[in-house]
């Protein structure tokens, strides 16, 4: 089953918006398989964020992350990369959808939330900066069955 990174960034938890967003998520029908709160450091953050290294507001996302402590997850479902993707909302608040995690509770693209995987690929790569193995649990559910058609 497809699995992808969320981290729930710091402004979330300082708006104490977490619950919110993990409610959303879960209630979407996406199963926590591994969960932790964190404080991100530099090294880390580079490297989750490298891709971004070259762009202007590179050092502001890098020191936002550091900031102040994250939950990291990682959610599993049918197409869990595409589905966070879509109740995420897109990366500007102003352009995401009402009814999306930005479009319903953020204003400004530094402030956005959430991050999300944004492809299978890197959040195969995402998953194992964030967490050991052994972290991430196999457990089935009594709703699965009600959640995703076998
Ligand atoms: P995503 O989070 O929707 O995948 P990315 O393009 O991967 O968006 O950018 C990573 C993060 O960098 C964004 O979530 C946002 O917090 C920040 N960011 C992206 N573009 C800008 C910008 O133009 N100004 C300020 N921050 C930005
Ligand atoms: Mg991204």
């Amino acid at each position: 089953m497809e699995q992808t990174l969320v981290l729930i960034k710091p402004d979330a938890l300082q708006r104490g918006l977490s619950g919110t967003i993990i409610a959303r998520l879960e209630s979407r029908g996406l199963k926590l398989v591994a969960l932790k709160l964190m404080q991100v450091g530099s090294d880390l953050a580079l490297q989750h964020y490298g891709e971004h290294a070259e762009k202007s507001f590179f050092k502001g996302l890098v020191k936002f992350i550091t900031s102040s402590p994250i939950i990291a997850m990682v959610l599993e479902g049918n197409e869990a990369v595409a589905i966070v993707r879509s109740s995420m909302g897109e990366t500007n608040p102003k352009n995401a959808d009402p009814g999306t995690i930005r479009g319903d509770f953020a204003l400004d693209m530094g402030r956005n939330l959430i991050h999300g995987s944004d492809s299978i690929d890197s959040a195969r790569k995402e998953i194992a900066l964030f967490f050991a193995d052994t972290e991430i649990l196999n457990y089935q559910r009594g709703t699965d069955p009600w959640i995703t058609e076998l």
